[in-house]
């Protein structure tokens, strides 16, 4: 899982000497840009963040599946592709046999990136936010599977948070079930997505990149398994207020209710909603959390390819 490059990939140039060099290199996903945000705002968010991983001293890999092929690192015309095309899927653990299978196009959500990124030997990975425990869990037994592969692959995932279209809590509990570092960046509450707060507090507070990398260092070093997830809170004069997003979130998860959306369906609905709802102003809160992920990854990476 962890290995060296697998045959199966299609690894760009620069991220393969990247990584034979022992460069830092940044992982990026897919479904935010395909399933995340609306065109062409998801395109030109995907080419900036790129650029500010490279403006940091990585190269980024944004990571898909293209014509079947589980490709790390793409051009402009496949991020054009993966943000426009509506026939590109979304792609958990689950569904990677199937699109790799009929040779289909596929947006990778975290946890499929985080798989096909160790797979290539990427250890940073950098989004807007994770998927967890779904509200209401309970009884629909709805959990993101970027959970269990939080425990199960070897890397560093930078989040803003997560949702409140999420039960944040158990989250947090499942995450440390599955013996997931939580580390919250610069702040002592951990954050969720649009706001620095959540009402939960820090699992652990950690106060720059270099600690983040000696943290991932001494996981490695203790031979424990799976990922680590940095929480980076949103820039406070980027954040949208808790009060403002919580009548939206409620509003777009009672239509979802309504309408019936079950499954994989239910986060890009939930997504898509608060957009339409909040007239655009969760979308550019969403790109400058976005941003500022990219510019901590970088860092992460650097400092952990022992360039810092
Ligand atoms: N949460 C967000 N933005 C996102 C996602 C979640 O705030 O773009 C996407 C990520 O790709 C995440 C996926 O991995 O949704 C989770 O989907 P599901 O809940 O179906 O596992
Ligand atoms: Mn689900």
């Amino acid at each position: 899982m962890n290995g060296p490059a697998h045959e199966l990939l299609e690894i760009a140039d620069d991220v393969a000497a990247a990584l034979r060099e022992g460069a830092p290199v940044v992982a990026l996903e897919s479904t935010i840009i395909s399933h995340g945000m609306p065109y062409p705002r998801n395109v030109a968010m995907a080419r900036e963040v790129e650029g500010i991983v490279r403006d940091h001293g990585a190269v980024p890999a944004t990571i898909a599946v293209l014509g079947g092929v589980p490709r790390i690192g793409l051009d402009d015309d496949a991020l054009e592709l993966l943000g426009s095309d509506p026939g590109v899927t979304k792609v958990s653990i689950r569904d990677l046999p199937y699109v790799v299978a009929r040779g289909a196009h596929g947006a990778t959500t975290v946890a499929s990136t985080m798989r096909l990124a160790a797979m290539a030997g990427i250890r940073v990975f950098v989004t807007g936010g994770l998927g967890g425990v779904h509200r209401g869990a309970g009884t629909t037994f709805d959990e993101s599977a970027d959970l269990t592969e939080l425990a199960t692959s070897d890397v560093t995932v930078v989040s803003a948070g997560v949702k409140s279209i999420l039960d944040i809590g158990l989250t947090l509990e499942r995450l440390e079930t599955h013996g997931v570092p939580v580390l919250v960046h610069g702040a002592d509450e951990f954050p969720s997505f649009y706001s620095r707060t959540s009402g939960h507090p820090a699992p652990m507070r950690v106060d720059s990149a270099d600690e983040i990398a000696a943290i991932m260092r001494a996981k490695r070093d203790l031979g424990l398994r799976g990922g680590v997830v940095v929480a980076n809170p949103i820039p406070a004069e980027d954040e949208v207020p808790a009060g403002e997003i919580t009548g939206v979130i409620e509003q777009a998860l009672g239509e979802a209710e309504e309408q019936g959306i079950r499954g994989k369906d239910i986060t890009p609905y939930l997504l898509g909603r608060i957009v339409e709802l909040t007239g655009g102003r969760s979308l550019e809160a969403n790109i400058a959390l976005v941003r500022s992920n990219a510019r901590l990854g970088a860092a992460v990476a650097v400092s952990y390819a022992g360039r810092g």
